[in-house]
């Protein structure tokens, strides 16, 4: 009996270490990107909610008004940094089959990333995780925001599903409003599985694709963009 205890104590510690350790560069990633003025964004979501989609939009509204950038995070290919090509960021990808096909970023990672930038021309930084609602809350990156994007064709019982991603987070964007007469989604059950879970977190409602509420989501990082030499 005692033979078996002895592992789970010692699985544990090595969780607590990894993440401690992994908290410690988040917090060195951190000071670099403020010490740059940059603001930067974990955006996290399962897969296909929306992510890249939401990223091109933005990158385009955002062109000419601040310098931007995305570090994509994804186990293998390059098939998001393809699409954001030609909008005006710095591109960095992640491929995590390198480091043994995590489901999510580390702050490691994006200390790498972050080296490959020209932080002199960055305002925005984004940071697009690997798709999952589980791993990634769990694993600060240096971020100055954490946003969640959920799509209307998850379901609006997400919240409820994976407490922890909600509960984290600063701003819950919910995706694919446009789909929402196509799909069962009760915005009643989901605003009121959110309130339960974090009741001050922010939701903006929009669609990539008919441009709905997408003024909301730039205001809010415009409102965030550091004050400082124009870049
Ligand atoms: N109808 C609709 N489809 C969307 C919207 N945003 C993304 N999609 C589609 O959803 C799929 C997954 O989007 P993507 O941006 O790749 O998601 P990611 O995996 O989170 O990066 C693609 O086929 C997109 O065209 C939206 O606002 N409305
Ligand atoms: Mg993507």
């Amino acid at each position: 009996m005692t033979s078996k205890r002895t592992p789970r104590r010692r699985e544990i510690a090595v969780v607590t270490d990894l993440l401690g350790a992994n908290d410690e560069i988040a917090a060195q990633n951190a000071e670099l990107l403020r010490r740059h003025g940059v603001f930067t964004v974990n955006m996290m979501s399962s897969p296909g909610a929306g992510k890249t989609t939401l990223l091109e939009q933005t990158l385009k509204h955002f062109r000419g008004r601040a310098g931007t950038a995305v570090i994509e995070g994804d186990i293998c290919g390059t098939y998001d940094v393809d699409r954001l090509k030609g909008l005006g960021a710095q591109l960095v990808q992640i491929n995590t089959s390198r480091f043994g096909g995590e489901c999510h970023l580390e702050a490691n990672m994006i200390r790498n990333a972050v080296a490959k930038l020209d932080l002199g021309k960055v305002k925005l930084l984004f940071i697009e995780n690997v798709g999952n609602l589980v791993c990634p809350a769990e694993f600060n990156l240096g971020e100055a925001a954490k946003v969640a994007v959920l799509s209307v064709t998850e379901g609006d019982d997400k919240p409820a599903k994976y407490p922890l991603m909600f509960r984290i987070c600063d701003l819950l964007v919910l995706s694919k409003t446009d789909l929402i007469p196509h799909t069962n989604f009760s915005a009643k059950k989901f605003h009121a599985h959110v309130k339960r879970i974090n009741p001050r977190l922010g939701v903006v409602e929009a669609s990539a694709v008919s441009g709905e509420g997408m003024s909301a989501w730039y205001e809010w990082l415009a409102r965030r963009i550091p004050r400082g030499p124009r870049k």
